[in-house]
């Protein structure tokens, strides 16, 4: 080994052992709570407390990474005027999308899910929660990549919406495509990739869902 290397440091884990039935019913309860996760297109105008938000982001932020670079930036946006050049900039993209992008198979594909190039959500919701990818950081005047950010970020980001679905927030995955307007208007760095935008908050009254299901264990899981 290179001796400028730092050498690694190793401390006690902290690991409670869980009674077995424990284990169960645990296990059960938490597939319990994310199988009542949905993702709401409709929402309320109602407050939520910036509490929550932040403690949802501090459990994003425990998420395993490549090489514990920790490669995420989660930018909230509160501010009406902000949110307002948001939903302006994503519904141009997405009606170059939906009239001119996606292929005839894709907006096939969506159309179970009732989408448009409409989004009213992205003013509508009190929070939208904007989740970077950074793709290389500079140390010491040298530049180096991050490594395995697209896992690193996509896991973070599935805590992130666990941890808001327990808080008791409806949340929406979306993806306006292309992002790049995200930098722009969010002033992030070039080395900071618009990953995917997060509303968040309380589902409208009468708020409605498609009819879609999940797939059954035994088409997920394959076991040798
Ligand atoms: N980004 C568009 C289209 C869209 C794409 C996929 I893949 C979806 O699962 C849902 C929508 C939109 O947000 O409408």
């Amino acid at each position: 080994m290179n001796k400028d290397f730092p050498e690694p440091k190793f401390i006690d884990l902290n690991f409670h052992q869980v009674e077995e039935c424990e284990q169960f019913s645990r296990a059960e309860a938490f597939f319990e709570l994310l199988n009542s996760r949905r993702t709401v297109r409709e929402y309320s105008t109602k407050d939520v407390p910036f509490e929550l938000i932040k403690t949802a982001i501090q459990t994003a932020g425990t998420a395993p990474s490549g090489a514990n670079m920790q490669p995420w930036r989660f930018v909230v946006v509160a501010d009406a005027e902000i949110k307002r050049q948001i939903r302006e900039a994503a519904e141009k993209e997405e009606f170059e999308s939906y009239h001119h992008r996606m292929s005839e198979k894709w907006l096939r594909r969506l159309a179970p899910l009732g989408t448009d190039e409409h989004k009213p959500f992205l003013e509508i919701a009190p929070y939208l929660i904007v989740v970077f990818r950074i793709t290389s950081i500079v140390e010491e005047g040298e530049t180096e990549p991050t490594y395995y950010s697209q896992e690193s970020v996509g896991i973070a980001v599935g805590m992130l919406l666990a941890a808001l679905h327990n808080a008791g927030l409806a949340t929406l995955t979306h993806t306006p495509s292309p992002m790049k307007f995200l930098q722009e208007i969010l002033g992030r760095p070039k080395n900071e990739v618009p990953f995917v935008l997060i509303p968040v908050g309380y589902p409208a009254e009468n708020a409605k869902i498609p009819d879609i299901k999940r797939k059954p264990l035994d088409e997920i899981m394959e076991v040798i």
